[in-house]
């Protein structure tokens, strides 16, 4: 059996996982011991099954085994092939999350489930996309700015709309590099075909036309993710929760709330709130409705309503064995298709809901926008009903829980700025003391701290020694996805975690009243932090390859984190990876990526499985950022 201390930094994790073990139930940590080491050519990313002459698998080094594969293609080639590909997917999935968003705003009306909650947001993107906005309905300019969207999605001429937003150096950069994004599909399909038996074999063009694909996800699929649900569901602002599977309550009908859509988890939230539905958890004996979330749907609830969270992706499995969990009720992406066995063994119902993620032996309820309320209350009777099965002797709900302040949208977090602005002196509303800050060293500079959890790094180690690392260094943090649940478990989103900052942080923190790490919110909602950067570097007249900042992803696991990865360096920004990416095979793709990319975009990948090492290497990049940033005046 795998050494449970290295399972986790959460003690709870492993009560569980003993649970599991007493019980019978096969978890993640088993099936990874099954695995063994992972497939050496795999991980290098040398086995090509892209045509049925293969699948090859070529030696990563030279003169030993075969060089080439049966059509001629090289370690190089088939390791840029795979990595462009992993973008391609990546990009794919945000950006049809976004699609599906942009569809439910064309859908919205006055009296209709989905409405129009910030007004404010939607008229300034109408403005930013010439849409007149005098005189007409909100409504018709919300469908005339959805259907824009649609179109970035497929237009046949000109490039993204958003890429507008970024410093004028970094559009120079994109514009010369040739990698200024179309439409969105055209990019991801561009790389599928390129990337087709007996295309590009240059591994140089498809890190190229990486990058251009994955900006169609930072600049479009993510951004319009991001935008459109605030214009929707609410701009987030700073509201109070709690984090961890301490959440879970015994007297209440639990459900947990997992995948990506706000469409659908915020049904979820307004159908839990329905007093039908209320009454009936109290008839069947329960004291009320319990949400909590997981992954990035639970950011998006927790960014807008405080919704609680339950943990990050690799606690999925762990939810469910405490017993109490009457509902998963999931839409897309990073959900484990071992939730059926598992939830086999509770009385938990299984509850897929979108056509594009149908899971063998869940219940699939399928969720209708057009009926969205309607189908939601469905799924939640479904939970409510579910409370009788609960089986008493196998019930156990870790006391594990901390305290937790989110929901920083760009608009929070310039709103807290405003706090320390004398507004006789200095307009209100801009990034001017974030600047200051930086500019007179208070702050070394930012970090932002994204993605999953990968078993092969103990749980939340690497996001959580990262973090504490940076900010007792005074380089504060801002964060989303399962990296922002990490933090929220460890107490590192409360106010109260400044007194592990470094003096500079910790007054910061202070007079601005914000915590040292900052949730931002989900995955897509990275998108936020580069809008952030983006801005801080405009007011300031550099690019944003010229700021302190770094992007880290400690234990990235997903498609998605390749293309994040490759759209933050694209935009100028420095990548850390706590995980090695599959591309060790070929030294030309690894000396592109940690080496020559830098020429072209001011910023580069590091690769550590080191999280430490990986925190000392941030720092001493960005204090050389910084003495670049004084020349600069
Ligand atoms: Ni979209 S992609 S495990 S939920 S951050 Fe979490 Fe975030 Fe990675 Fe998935
Ligand atoms: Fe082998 Fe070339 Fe076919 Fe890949 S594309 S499987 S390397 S023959």
């Amino acid at each position: 059996m795998s050494d449970t201390k290295m399972v986790s930094l959460d003690a709870m994790d492993e009560q569980l996982i003993q649970k599991a073990k007493q019980e019978g139930v096969e978890t993640m940590w088993d099936r990874k011991v099954t695995m063994k080491a992972p497939c050496g050519f795999g991980e290098k990313g040398v086995c090509c099954r892209i045509c049925a002459m293969g699948p090859c698998r070529v030696s990563p080094v030279e003169g030993k085994g075969a060089q080439r594969g049966i059509c001629g293609a090289t370690a190089d080639t088939i390791v840029a092939r795979n990595f462009a590909r992993m973008i391609a997917a990546g990009t794919a999935a945000h950006s049809d999350h976004a699609r599906e968003i942009a569809h439910v705003m064309h859908l919205a009306s006055k009296d209709g489930n989905y409405t129009i909650k910030d007004e404010k947001k939607l008229l300034r993107l109408a403005e930013e996309w010439e849409v007149k906005t005098e005189g007409k309905d909100i409504y018709d300019i919300a469908h005339e700015v959805a259907e824009i969207a649609l179109n970035e999605f497929g237009k046949p001429f000109g490039t993204l709309r958003f890429l507008e937003r970024a410093p004028e150096p970094r559009k120079k950069i994109w514009e010369k590099l040739k990698i200024k994004p179309r439409a969105i599909d055209r990019e991801i399909a561009t790389i599928m075909h390129s990337t087709h038996m007996g295309c590009t074999s240059d591994a140089e063009s498809l890190i190229h036309m990486g990058m251009r694909t994955a900006l169609a996800d930072g600049w479009g699929g993510s951004m319009i993710g991001t935008e459109f649900s605030d214009i929707l569901f609410g701009t987030p602002v700073p509201r109070e929760t709690e984090a961890n599977l301490g959440v879970l309550e015994e007297k209440q009908i639990n459900i947990l709330l997992h995948g990506h859509e706000p469409s659908l988890s915020e049904m979820i939230v307004m159908a839990s709130q329905d007093p039908e539905l209320v009454k009936l958890a109290h008839e069947v004996g329960a004291e009320g409705i319990n949400l909590a979330g997981m992954c990035c749907t639970g950011n998006e609830v927790t960014m807008r309503h405080g919704v609680k969270i339950a943990g990050n992706f690799y606690q999925q499995e762990l939810a469910v064995l405490t017993g109490v969990v009457e509902a998963v009720i999931v839409d897309v992406q990073c959900i484990f298709p071992s939730l059926t066995p598992i939830t086999d063994c509770y009385h938990t119902k299984f509850i897929t809901t979108s056509p594009k993620a149908k899971i063998t032996g869940a219940t699939h309820i399928e969720f209708n926008e057009e009926k969205a309320l309607e189908s939601a209350k469905g799924i939640v009777r479904e939970a409510i009903e579910n409370f009788k099965n609960r089986k008493q002797d196998k019930i156990f709900i870790p006391k594990t829980k901390a305290q937790a302040t989110v929901g920083y949208s760009v608009e929070a977090v310039i709103k807290q700025l405003d706090r320390v602005v004398n507004s006789q002196i200095d307009p209100l509303g801009t990034v001017k003391p974030l600047a200051d800050v930086i500019k007179a060293g208070v702050l070394r500079g930012a970090a932002g701290i994204v993605g999953c959890n990968n078993p092969k790094t103990q749980h939340d180690y690497g996001h959580i020694e990262v973090m504490k690392k940076l900010i007792a260094n005074d380089v504060i943090v801002v964060t989303t996805g399962c990296a922002a649940q990490a933090a929220a478990k460890a107490g590192l989103t409360s106010k109260d975690a400044a007194k592990l900052a470094g003096k500079g942080l910790q007054a910061v923190c202070e007079l601005v009243d914000i915590p040292p790490v900052l949730h931002m919110g989900s995955c897509v909602d990275i998108s936020r932090i580069i809008t952030l950067v983006s801005e801080t570097a405009k007011f300031m007249g550099v690019d944003n390859c010229d700021l302190p900042v770094v992007g880290v992803a400690p234990e990235w696991m997903s498609e998605k984190a390749v293309a994040i990865g490759n759209y933050v360096m694209a935009s100028g920004i420095d990548v850390f990876l706590g995980v090695l990416p599959p591309v060790t095979g070929s030294p030309e793709v690894v000396d592109l990526l940690t080496n020559r990319v830098e020429e072209m975009t001011g910023a580069k990948f590091f690769m550590d499985e080191d999280s430490l090492k990986l925190a000392d290497m941030m720092l001493v990049r960005i204090e050389e950022k910084r003495k670049n940033l004084e020349k600069l005046g």
